[in-house]
């Protein structure tokens, strides 16, 4: 049987890229135009302080955006630790298709941009600007276990960095299906709030925040991207589905695998993945709880599910 079409994003902010994803993909239209199309959401939204505009800035009070862009047939492109660029997926998909390149870096991926047209912007918000000023009285460096505190069900700690609250979100990872069983995936990120300048996460990196193999399925994660990296985490998941598991069980031992490298720092770090298989099938799993995603496909347009976790 053909595999549904289908779309699946990180983070409740994902039903609202879901639904521009689906406009596209419920007419028959190319899986990865549909993810370019829905990680623009949350890069445009100004509530949103973890992808795009508005993002939280590093610690020296720069915007620097990390994002990237893979299709079923091994075609990727990346942008990292770009500045003044409101919509870094967009730019991703330009390194991927009219570059010799995969992943280009600050000036380069900035000069990139505008040669490609791209406008350059000014990213950082009053709000943002405020929000790294408070952090600047203390500037203590540690990462929230998830920027969105709605349902960890604990007050949000400031001296954790990152003030919480129900508008902060994380990054967006977002993997499709379409019409013609191809296979995309996109992810986009302001990274870390008050990273040191310069750092790069894991999601513009190919098999680290993101991978897609057209043959077996696709894995996109969110949280502390080194703990990402550390692992080739996104890679890890689909080599996993390639050995029979479910996008569930193979999120779950890529999961599994950061605990076991690096057991005490796991314990309050939060890095969730999302896959999804040749088949359509969705699954997620996170070493802490408060991790949700999204999927949309013809039955069901808004679902939030929340995904299960270690601790
Ligand atoms: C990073 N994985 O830059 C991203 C950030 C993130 O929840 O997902 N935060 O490490």
């Amino acid at each position: 049987p053909a595999a549904p079409v289908r779309v699946a994003s990180t983070w409740d902010f994902g039903i609202a890229a879901n639904q521009a994803a689906w406009a596209i993909l419920g007419k028959g239209g190319h899986a990865l135009d549909a993810v370019e199309t829905g990680a623009r959401v949350p890069e445009s939204d100004l509530k949103n302080h973890s992808v795009g505009r508005a993002g939280y800035p590093d610690r020296d009070g720069h915007v620097t955006l990390d994002a990237s862009i893979m299709d079923a047939d091994g075609n990727c492109g990346g942008v990292a630790a770009i500045e003044h660029i409101a919509h870094p997926i967009s730019v991703a998909r330009r390194v991927m298709e009219r570059t010799p390149h995969v992943l280009l870096v600050g000036d380069g991926a900035l000069q990139f941009a505008l040669e490609q047209g791209f406008k350059k912007e000014e990213l950082l918000t009053p709000e943002s600007e405020k929000a790294w000023h408070e952090w600047l009285k203390t500037a203590k460096y540690k990462p929230t276990i998830n920027s969105e505190v709605r349902d960890y069900g604990r007050a949000p700690d400031k001296s954790m960095g990152m003030p919480g609250g129900k508008d902060n979100h994380d990054t967006i990872g977002m993997l499709a299906i379409d019409a013609h069983g191809k296979l995309a995936g996109a992810c986009t990120t302001s990274g870390m709030a008050w990273k040191m300048h310069g750092r790069v996460g894991d999601s513009p990196i190919i098999g680290a925040g993101l991978y897609v193999d057209g043959e077996i399925g696709g894995a996109t994660s969110t949280g502390v991207g080194e703990e990402v990296i550390r692992n080739a985490g996104s890679f890890l998941v689909v080599e996993l589905m390639r050995q029979g598991r479910s996008p569930h069980e193979a999120c779950k031992e890529a999961v599994m695998r950061i605990i076991r490298r690096r057991p005490e720092a796991s314990k309050t770090l939060q890095v969730g993945f999302l896959a999804m298989n040749r088949a359509g099938e969705v699954g997620a799993y996170a070493i802490q709880r408060g991790f949700s995603y999204a999927v949309c496909d013809a039955n069901k347009q808004d679902a939030l599910i929340p995904a299960q976790s270690v601790y």
